[in-house]
């Protein structure tokens, strides 16, 4: 079943199966931050519609984080191969901050493969890669080895100079700037992180700040900025696609975020 995203001024219902190739979905996002319906809300967020704030939160929290299946750190890999694959073709992935298109092959810690980048960086709360926040897919994804480095640990800002074949990503001493398409992406999972992680369950708990050099501390900044990016890059198709793959055959938890981009300013 897919979280038909249906749009209350337009009524707009998406094929299921355009969805589920990644295909040819119609423009979603007039209105990003408008309130969306979809296909769970009477059922999986049953509980949560019609709330804001913390009460929303928590309630998004609860749901997210029930009847979870978790999945080894070893095990992320073959599951990247499904969730990010390439919709026109099926040999590849594509790698987050660049939106290049690399073979599933190439997976690995060469110069020239793709690693497991960990969007909410591990060292943010210090939760690594254990079974948890570290094998979460929903903020994992493909990324180039050297861009994943260049990356690192830095918080999300926007500005700096351009990243070596990153897409347009930019960096500087103390903040990234991912590519335009992929802004949005990183707002949501950071986002789905805060939700889903609130130090009940033995790890830290995450939270965005307005910060910058967080260093090993439990938050990621800028959520101001995080906010604007959540506005300006709308979910897409492949993003809808691989919060589906999760939910359906992995985790069995959505990101609430990508079938509520509303949600955000919502509670933040
Ligand atoms: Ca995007
Ligand atoms: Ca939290």
């Amino acid at each position: 079943m897919l979280a038909t995203r249906i749009h209350r001024w337009k009524s707009v219902a998406l094929g299921t199966a355009a969805v589920l190739v990644g295909l040819t979905v119609p423009a979603l996002t007039a209105t990003p931050a408008a309130a969306t319906t979809t296909a769970y809300d009477s059922t999986y967020y049953k509980n949560a519609v019609g709330k804001t704030g913390t009460s929303l939160k928590s309630s998004l929290h609860t749901i997210i984080s029930t009847g979870v299946s978790k999945i080894s750190y070893s095990a992320v890999w073959d599951a990247l191969k499904v969730t990010d694959q390439d919709p026109n073709n099926s040999s590849n992935v594509i790698l987050l901050y660049s939106g290049v298109s690399r073979s599933k092959s190439l997976n690995g810690g060469d110069v020239g493969d793709w690693n497991r980048e960990h969007t909410w960086a591990k060292s943010h709360g210090d939760f690594g890669e254990s079974i948890g926040p570290g094998t979460d897919l929903h903020h994992l994804r493909p990324a180039d080895v050297q861009i994943n480095s260049t990356r690192g640990n830095l918080d999300f800002d926007n500005g700096g100079s351009a990243v070596t074949n990153g897409g347009g990503s930019k960096v500087d001493s103390d903040s990234f700037e991912p590519r335009d398409a992929d802004k949005g992406d990183v707002a949501r999972m950071i986002l789905y992180m805060a939700v889903r992680y609130d130090g009940g369950d033995g790890f830290a708990d995450l939270e965005p700040n307005e910060k910058v050099n967080n260093g090993s501390n439990p938050y990621m900044g800028k959520l101001s900025v995080l906010k604007a990016w959540n506005e300006a890059d709308p979910p897409s198709a492949f993003e809808e696609k691989r919060n589906q793959v999760i939910y359906d055959t992995y985790q069995h938890n959505r990101n609430p975020f990508i079938d509520h981009p509303e949600w955000v300013e919502a509670i933040w």
